[in-house]
């Protein structure tokens, strides 16, 4: 799958005319508005998010699976698709691994590939929610089981994901639990938090001093009555008592309809616990859309709380991580990886152009439409000269999906792989 630099700066030679004229245009806008253009553009040109290891084929629901062809049979044809990515959008700089779905075979090569990519290993997910052929099922739970050797296996297994992640340089590990109950009186609520809380802490102690343990929570799927770890609250709790390297995942379609998600990003901000992101976007359950699809407001809103807190000094920006976590039932998966991209730098571009201070001030005197106008006026202004800027800068595309469509990677990887071969996944 040929896509030289060359390609790409051919390709760009297309757009560069229009892509000057409107950047000249906002740039003037924004510098009258004493906005430093160098300051956004390398902020973007820097921020880099994760790309899941299990989202690089075509995913599926309970009623069916339709594949993309050329979908990556192992994990360097995995590597080489994000290669692409990085290669084409300059805004993915590491892979997040799902083990055992992505077990490497030959560490030292893959690594090797990796770097040839410029792609490293962001936190490594456990799977403790399916049977794999591991001797004990996780049927009725993993680390809240009532079977202590079913807790045990399930700990073992995140001491193992945590050795692979080490031998790969990764610095987190990724607990989500679909442990829980589907009916009333199958489960005793604080048994499962306390046999949970038990097994995180032997997992916790297991994990080398610059590690941190993101843990993920889920208010419902697949248990459809209760789920041990449903909100962020539960997180947190957990996280307070085990200890300062253990922070709250945050997958934006874990949310009930409606919950205000950047006001738990504040929160979680203010007490230096979020561990970081699993972006995507829903209109109903955890339907893992595109990022920005549906709610783009709220995606501005929480980066807006973001570079509030990084900038309040709540957290680091490194502190945190960056990482998608989505489900391509229609679309290919690398084209809607790159609008997930492309959706979350739009988003952090746009929260960027907030006059923070002048916000503060109508906030403090209740001037309460003047304050809506601030964010109005950033969410409202079109970003994407700045993104394409910021592209061109670092040697990437100014337009992404067109030339991977010019260059028709996706028959390239149809015929280069197959028709009918399945990424390991969702
Ligand atoms: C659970 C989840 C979790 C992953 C899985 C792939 O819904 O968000 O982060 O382990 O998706
Ligand atoms: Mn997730």
């Amino acid at each position: 799958m040929r896509l030289t630099t060359e390609n790409i700066q051919e390709s760009n030679s297309k757009y560069v005319a229009l892509h000057q004229k409107s950047f000249a245009a906002l740039s003037s806008q924004l510098e009258h508005e004493g906005i430093s253009i160098e300051k956004i553009l390398s902020k973007i040109r820097s921020f880099q998010i994760a790309v899941p290891s299990w989202a690089l084929g075509a995913g599926g629901t309970r009623f069916g699976r339709f594949g993309i062809g050329g979908e990556p049979r192992s994990l360097e044809e995995k590597i080489e698709d994000i290669g692409l990515l990085a290669k084409l959008t300059k805004s993915t700089d590491a892979v997040s691994l799902h083990i055992p779905w992505d077990i490497p075979s030959d560490y030292a090569a893959i690594m090797q590939l990796a770097k040839s990519h410029n792609i490293g290993f962001d936190a490594v997910n456990s799977n403790t929610f399916q049977d794999y052929g591991q001797e004990k099922s996780y049927k009725f739970g993993s680390l809240s089981h009532n079977d202590p050797k079913v807790r045990e296996q399930a700990v073992a297994h995140n001491k193992q994901v945590i050795e692979v992640g080490g031998k790969l340089g990764s610095k987190g590990l990724t607990v989500w639990l679909a442990d829980g109950s589907n009916f009333p009186g199958q489960q005793s609520f604080r048994r499962a938090l306390d046999n949970t809380f038990e097994s995180l802490q032997k997992i916790y102690a297991s994990m080398p001093e610059d590690w941190k343990l993101l843990l993920e929570y889920k208010p419902y799927e697949p248990n459809f009555y209760s789920t041990v770890i449903p909100d962020w609250g539960t997180s947190h709790l957990l996280c307070r008592q085990l200890g300062d390297r253990a922070k709250v995942l945050v997958d934006l379609g874990h949310h009930l309809p409606n919950t205000n998600i950047e006001q738990i990003v504040g929160i979680l901000l203010g007490q230096n616990q979020l561990a970081g992101f699993h972006f995507n976007d829903s209109k109903f359950g955890d339907d893992d859309l595109t990022t920005g699809s549906i709610k783009p407001y709220q995606l501005f809103l929480i980066f807006l709380e973001l570079v509030a807190g990084a900038e309040d000094s709540c957290q680091t920006w490194e502190s945190i991580s960056w990482m998608i976590d989505a489900s391509h039932n229609t679309k290919d998966p690398l084209e809607d990886l790159m609008q997930t991209l492309e959706a979350i730098k739009i988003a952090y571009a746009k929260s960027l152009l907030v006059d923070r201070v002048k916000l503060n001030e109508h906030q403090i005197n209740g001037d309460v439409v003047m304050a809506q106008e601030i964010l109005q006026k950033a969410f409202l202004t079109d970003v994407r000269p700045l993104l394409k800027e910021a592209r061109l800068q670092s040697g990437g595309a100014l337009e992404p999906i067109s030339i991977y469509r010019q260059h028709e990677i996706r028959k390239q990887l149809i015929q280069k792989r197959g028709e009918n071969t399945r990424a390991t996944g969702l």
